[in-house]
Parts: structure tokens; C-alpha cells; sequence
């Protein structure tokens, strides 16, 4: 498949998916979010990708959803179609790292999207926003949800209530994101932190995301037996045998993801 509106790039191990759409700061079209989706679903199932990058321009991951494509919607339009339950689910349900790295604007589904991803990598000119109360609707693609679980019950309110924009500073300082870097490093940065988890076990990083993301769906003592189970299960694979044997010899482990 041609891509229009992402730039799609592999790099050994680890995949680049671009939202190129500069004129609309990124407004997530149905055609982009086709893209992305069918770019995930191709690195799914690609064994040579371990990790993936998801990003935008300097002056916008995104800034929303097109709000010019959804305006006209009638309720029957979005119930039916449902658009961002697909979209969504193509990144929520994508099992192997996913790094957003996002400078400039990440608003509405922009920053819903970036916080779908596994953690945020910001460059210190991110903006980040809910402002949907301002057309008069509201987070749809589970900002409210996940944006209360990292920042907190107040600030979500404050965000999704004023509609105001958070600036990286603020966003790392609250547990959105994970580091800040300068915008002109934000690249290499996502780039290096990609290729550390590329050089891991793949099936062992997938667990680990698998088991962190339990975190947030049950209560403690079930995410803890599951992790439990998980750990257990990881002692049948060669590349713990192999990732303990490197430590003992003091070598590089060579990892086959098996
Ligand atoms: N949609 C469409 N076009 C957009 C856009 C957006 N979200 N954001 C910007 N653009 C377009 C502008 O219309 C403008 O186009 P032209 O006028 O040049 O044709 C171009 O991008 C440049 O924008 P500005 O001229 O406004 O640039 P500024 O630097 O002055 O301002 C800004 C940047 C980011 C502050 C401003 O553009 C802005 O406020 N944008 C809107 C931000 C926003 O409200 N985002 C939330 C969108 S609502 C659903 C679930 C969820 C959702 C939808 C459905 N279902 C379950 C069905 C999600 C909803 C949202 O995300």
C-alpha cells in the first residue's frame, strides 16, 4: 500500500510512522487514521520490527481530530460508523512498544492518541490539551479515562474542564510524559530509546508492556499474580537463558526472540 498523509520508514528493528498532513497541524483524517492503521497492521506482523515510533512535525504531533470532517456528523453517522473505536483500537490493541514522540501541538485525539502509545517522549515545545469542551463536546477516544489515571483527578478536571493547553514542563511534572528533550534532539532521542528496546528480547518486551498495561484494568493482587505468571512463564524461553548466561560471562547477550 502507498501512504499520502504518513511517512512510513524501517530502520533494522525499529519503525517510524510520520503524520504528514503540516497544512491541517496533523487533524486526524479519516484517510490518515487508515494509514495508520494499516501501518500498524503490517508492523504487527512483521518479526523483524520490535519497536515502533509514532510522531508528527515540529509544530504539531496533531491537533485533534479533523474537525471539519466531523462537523456536519449526525449522532446516527458516529454511532453507526464509529470511526475512532477502529482507529483506536489499532494502537491500543498493538502489542509491541510504541513510543509517541511529540512536539508541538498534541490536542483532542492527538493527545489521546499520543497517550495510547506505551510513553511519551516530549520536546520541551509540546502542547498538551483536551480543549474539546470549546467546540462542545467532549474527550472521545478515552481522554477523559486516560488522562485522569496519568495526571490525576484534578488536573484532568482542570484540563478538560478550562480546555486549556499544558506545556511540557507541566506535563512531565504531572506523569504524562516520560522525559523532556530539546526539540531538535526529540528524534534521536525517540530514535535511541527505540533501538534500546529493539535490542531486547522481543517476546519478553511484549510481556512486560502486556503485563504493566494489566496495571490499569485490575486490582493489585490480580495484576501482581498475572505479572507472577508472566515472570514464571518467561523461564521456558531461550533468550533468558541466554540474557542470564551473557551477565554471568560478562558478554553481549544475543538475543533470538524465542
Ligand atoms: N481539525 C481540522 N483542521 C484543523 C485542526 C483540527 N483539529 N486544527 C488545526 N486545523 C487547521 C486550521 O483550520 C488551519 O487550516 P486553514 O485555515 O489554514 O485551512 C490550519 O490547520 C492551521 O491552523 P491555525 O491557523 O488555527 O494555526 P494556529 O497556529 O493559529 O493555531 C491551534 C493552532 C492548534 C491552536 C489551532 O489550530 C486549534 O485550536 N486547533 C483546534 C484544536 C482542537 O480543538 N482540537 C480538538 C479537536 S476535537 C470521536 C472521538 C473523539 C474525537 C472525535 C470523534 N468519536 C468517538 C466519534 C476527537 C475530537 C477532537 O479531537
Amino acid at each position: 500500500m502507498s501512504y499520502d498523509m504518513i511517512e512510513f520508514t524501517r530502520d533494522g528493528h525499529v519503525a517510524k510512522i510520520r503524520l504528514n498532513r503540516p497544512k491541517a497541524l496533523n487533524a486526524l483524517c479519516n484517510n490518515m487514521m487508515n494509514e495508520v492503521m494499516q501501518a500498524l497492521s503490517e508492523l504487527e506482523s512483521d518479526d523483524s520490527i520490535h519497536c515502533v515510533i509514532l510522531t508528527g512535525s515540529d509544530k504539531a504531533f496533531a491537533a485533534g481530530a479533523d474537525i471539519k470532517e466531523m462537523q456536519e456528523n449526525q449522532y446516527l453517522d458516529i454511532y453507526k460508523n464509529d470511526p475512532f473505536e477502529k482507529y483506536a483500537g489499532a494502537i491500543e490493541r498493538f502489542r509491541k512498544p510504541i513510543i509517541a514522540a511529540v512536539s508541538g501541538y498534541a490536542l483532542g485525539g492527538g493527545c489521546e492518541i499520543a497517550m495510547m502509545c506505551d510513553f511519551i517522549i516530549a520536546a520541551d515545545n509540546a502542547k498538551f490539551g483536551q480543549p474539546e469542551i470549546t467546540l462542545a463536546v467532549m474527550p472521545g477516544i478515552g481522554g477523559t479515562q486516560r488522562l485522569t489515571r496519568a495526571v490525576g483527578k484534578a488536573k484532568a478536571m482542570d484540563l478538560c474542564l478550562t480546555g486549556r493547553m499544558m506545556g511540557a514542563e507541566e506535563a512531565e511534572r504531572a506523569g504524562l510524559v516520560s522525559r523532556i528533550v530539546p526539540l531538535d534532539e526529540l528524534q534521536d532521542v525517540a530514535e535511541e530509546a527505540a533501538r534500546k528496546i529493539a535490542a531486547q528480547s522481543l517476546p519478553i518486551a511484549m510481556m512486560t508492556k502486556e503485563t504493566i498495561n494489566v496495571a490499569f484494568e485490575t486490582t493489585l493482587q490480580q495484576g501482581i499474580k498475572f505479572e507472577r505468571r508472566l515472570f514464571q512463564s518467561m523461564f521456558t524461553t531461550e533468550d533468558q537463558k541466554e540474557g542470564m548466561a551473557a551477565f554471568v560471562e560478562k558478554r553481549k547477550p544475543h538475543f533470538k526472540n524465542k
